[in-house]
């Protein structure tokens, strides 16, 4: 049975409160930015006046104006607002604040700001010749590289050209700070990490972690783009707030938001490989640059996970991956679906791909050959094992059911018949694997709280610390909860992230969001349930004319005690979540309604039990923490088990593409996700369509322009993200049946990210039409990724497009 989203009726209707349908308040004030449109400058001079004198203007705003201007989450190393040198185009200088929104806007033209223009950083390569960089290189290394390669009896090495993408979430960048009594603020905001946001007004603001409340109902939309760097955003109505002791918004245009925020990391990756002569990977030697843009943020982290994913689903016996983030003059560069990892797999599926080419083997033998197995090729070039590996059997039963090797000979065929006849079509077809390894690398972040609440009348509210952006994480919490008490999901409410509720909390981030939270939550329930448990065994022996509700309010019995919790506390005991809890187990709780196993017949309601238990004075609420058992990476040695577990996953696509305009069409995609146990598979099927689209965005049209730093493509009209039209003609896809994936929450596996990275499989099915043309029966064709339009034409007529380089 699919059960929607728990605000599907509410989107659809526009019920749905998103940060800007919050009421005004009658003394708000709104708030416009200004910004460098420059990528690297000195700020001469800041000309305000003539803005102040517009009627309406209740105060501009700099860095200064902060108690402390300095802010990031991993390295504080970037200024709330730039005040003497401007580092990327888009930095915030000054904020405006008014009466209206248009009186904002009026005001923010007046504002002049003049710069001395100073020489920047715009490319990777740049970056690494001036040794322009942000922290250390990072090295994660397994056997002995150097001799492999030399003693394979084949080799080859290039490079991988990466760009960017915008996340293009609906709901721009906003937030709404509230002055409330006695120092404190109360602030609305779009972010997947309301602790951050906090944590940053906290210090931008001088004011105790005591006084901050940030409240994060739902986004429009995160896709990793509000993990860092809503803060800012939130800071700056913050700041307002507290300055002019008025109720601040501000919400940023399409426009400005594409321009300021950070995108996908851009990487660029050489590397050399051996493998023999049936395509066995021997040794891999890789070096990975990724552009950060001016500031860290999260790329040393994203460069991490790109590190840890540079196998993808291949055992590589001595392979060494080094791993560098650039300093660059681009907006800092931040986390985006799949974070590191689609820049790993890029890299090693296009490797692939080279190796087939030059072995003259179908791809898909090359990487069901170099495959992760069960047995001795197991274990990850950091020294994970991977445990519960279904991706031979992903790989066969994809291969039958989609009917590749047919294909693959009527694909061949047309692409012959197509050269030889000068027909404009090539097609071409590719089936890539995914393994994702679900953890935040940074461990301390792998924790999580709930708090749960049990009202009188059987209703319960929830309060986690993760956020809601449109994945579905409330209702799987919600499911899970509420199929832990045998009840309706509607009994169940969701309550807006809060950090008065949930402290400390990471961000909703890794995929990780249900597997922490919902375990968290679910822990809370189960110690509730085990004293409801053990107050049902007591009431099964007394006449129910003697209960607590016909007696408690005359003292007449005495009052029923339980245990607080049969439970221990120590959330490691629940590394098999698949166990129910031990004790009171003969206890079930079903339909609404309780009993013991072996007496089904007698039953109390579960409202009656609640009622009985209030009235007996046993607590109805939990708080609980959940940490991730057995995590042990080591960053210094690059060898421990970084991940709970893998979500894997297959996809075969199949695109066409124009010779005349360079036009793609995807064709058919299937895809098979093990996805474990899945809570909601209406959810689940979402977030792998909705993930592969994401990505075929990235790896096909989606292209990032800049003049002199300063993004061009900043709306929809020049940024083309997939439409209805582009998404593939036939897209099947179904989840794989895995019962065995012990160590997460209910058996289940995090969905959010790894579907994003099958759509590598466009990219190099795009590659595969090309490869029966003449000047790349040799050569594996040169693309860079995203395979645009013009990227294709250019590699269909290299002669022709020599001195065309596009920006
Ligand atoms: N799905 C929707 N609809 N909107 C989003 O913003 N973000 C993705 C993914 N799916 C996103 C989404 C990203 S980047 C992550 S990390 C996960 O959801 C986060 O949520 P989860 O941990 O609850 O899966
Ligand atoms: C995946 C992620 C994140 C990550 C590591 C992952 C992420 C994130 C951080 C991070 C790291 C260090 C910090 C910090 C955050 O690491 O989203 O505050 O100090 O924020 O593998 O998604
Ligand atoms: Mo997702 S990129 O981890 O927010």
């Amino acid at each position: 049975m699919h059960k929607p989203h728990d605000s599907a009726h509410l989107h659809v209707t526009g019920q749905s409160e998103f940060v800007d349908d919050r009421i005004r308040m009658q003394n708000e004030v709104f708030i416009e930015v200004i910004y460098s449109p420059h990528a690297h400058a000195k700020i001469k001079s800041i000309d305000s006046s003539r803005a102040r004198q517009l009627c309406g203007v209740e105060g501009i705003f700099f860095g200064q104006d902060f108690h402390e201007n300095l802010w990031g989450t991993i390295f504080r190393d970037q200024p709330l607002m730039a005040t003497s040198e401007v580092n990327f185009a888009g930095e915030v200088i000054a904020l405006v604040a008014a009466t209206s929104p248009a009186i904002a806007a009026q005001a923010r033209k007046l504002i002049q700001v003049q710069y001395e223009i100073l020489p920047a950083i715009l490319t990777i390569q740049d970056a690494i010749s001036q040794e322009s960089f942000i922290a250390g290189s990072r090295k994660i290394e397994r056997g002995d590289v150097t001799h492999a390669l030399k003693s394979s009896p084949n080799q080859l090495q290039n490079n991988i050209i990466i760009r960017g993408a915008d996340h293009f979430y609906l709901e721009s960048n906003v937030a709404v700070a509230y002055p409330k009594e006695d120092g404190q603020i109360e602030i609305h905001s779009s972010s997947q990490h309301p602790s951050e946001v906090q944590h940053v007004v906290s210090h931008g603001l001088g004011l105790p972690s005591k006084n901050i409340t940030c409240i994060v109902k739902r986004m429009g939309g995160g896709f990793g783009g509000k993990e860092s760097q809503a803060a800012p955003i939130a800071a700056y109505a913050a700041l307002v707030a507290h300055k002019l002791n008025r109720p601040a918004r501000i919400v940023l245009t399409k426009d400005d938001d594409m321009i300021m925020t950070g995108k996908r990391n851009p990487f660029e990756n050489t590397y050399q490989v051996g493998f023999d002569d049936n395509g066995r990977i021997l040794a891999l030697d890789a070096q990975l640059f990724s552009d950060g843009g001016a500031y860290a943020d999260l790329s040393t982290s994203i460069m991490e996970r790109a590190m840890l994913h540079s196998d993808n689903a291949y055992y590589i016996p001595h392979m060494r991956v080094v791993g560098q983030v650039c300093r660059t003059h681009f907006h800092p560069h931040t986390a985006f679906r799949g974070f590191g990892g689609p820049k790993g797999v890029a890299m090693i599926e296009k490797i692939i791909e080279e190796i087939a080419h030059a072995l003259k083997m179908d791809p898909l033998d090359v990487r069901k050959i170099n495959c992760y197995d069960n047995h001795e090729r197991n274990t990850t070039h950091y020294d994970q094992k991977v445990e519960n590996n279904c991706l031979p059997k992903l790989f066969s039963d994809l291969e039958s059911e989609c009917q590749y090797r047919r294909r693959r000979k009527s694909i061949d065929e047309h692409n012959q018949l197509a050269i030889r006849t000068n027909l404009s079509v090539l097609k071409g077809i590719s089936l890539t694997p995914v393994k994702f390894g679900i953890s935040f690398t940074t461990r301390f972040l792998n924790q999580a709280n709930a708090l749960v609440i049990i009202h009188r009348d059987g209703s319960l509210q929830v309060s986690t610390g993760a956020t809601e952006m449109g994945q579905g994480v409330n209702v799987r919490i919600a499911e899970l909860l509420s199929t832990e008490l045998g009840l309706p999901r509607t009994q169940v409410r969701m309550m807006p992230t809060s950090t008065d509720k949930n402290a400390n909390t990471s961000p909703t981030a890794a995929s990780s969001g249900t597997d922490l939270n919902g375990a968290a939550a679910l822990l809370a329930v189960r110690r509730i349930k085990s004293r409801l448990s053990a107050l049902a065994l007591k009431l099964f022996e007394i006449p129910e004319s003697r209960w607590a509700r016909h007696t408690a309010g005359l003292g007449t019995e005495a009052e029923i005690s339980v245990p607080n919790s049969i439970e221990t506390n120590d959330p490691n005991a629940h590394a098999d979540w698949n166990s129910g809890i031990a004790s009171f187990s003969d206890i079930q709780f079903q339909d609404g309604h309780v009993f013991h196993k072996d007496n089904p017949q007698k039953r109390i309601s579960f409202h009656s039990l609640i009622v009985e238990a209030y009235h007996n004075r046993i607590s109805l609420s939990e708080y609980s923490h959940y940490k991730f058992p057995g995590l042990s990476f080591n960053k210094l040695t690059g060898k421990g088990d970084a991940f709970l577990y893998f979500t894997q996953g297959v996809a075969c696509s199949e695109v066409s593409i124009d010779r005349d305009t360079g036009e793609t069409k995807v064709q058919r995609v299937d895809i098979i996700m093990d996805l474990g146990r899945p809570i909601n598979e209406a959810l689940d099927l979402g977030q792998v369509t909705g993930g592969f689209i994401q990505g075929m965005g990235w790896v096909t049209s989606e292209k990032l322009f800049y003049k002199d730093g300063l993004l061009l493509s900043h709306a929809p009209s020049t940024y083309k993200i997939p439409s209805i039209q582009d998404t593939p003609r036939e897209f099947n896809v179904r989840l794989f049946n895995n019962n065995e994936n012990r160590p997460n929450v209910r058996g289940t596996k995090a969905a959010g990210e790894p579907p994003l990275l099958l759509c590598i499989s466009i990219w190099t099915a795009i590659h595969d039409a090309m490869k029966h043309l003449p000047n790349y029966r040799q050569a594996y064709p040169t693309m860079e990724l995203p395979a645009t339009n013009e990227e294709i034409l250019k590699a269909l007529y290299p002669e022709k497009f020599k001195r065309w380089n596009t920006p």
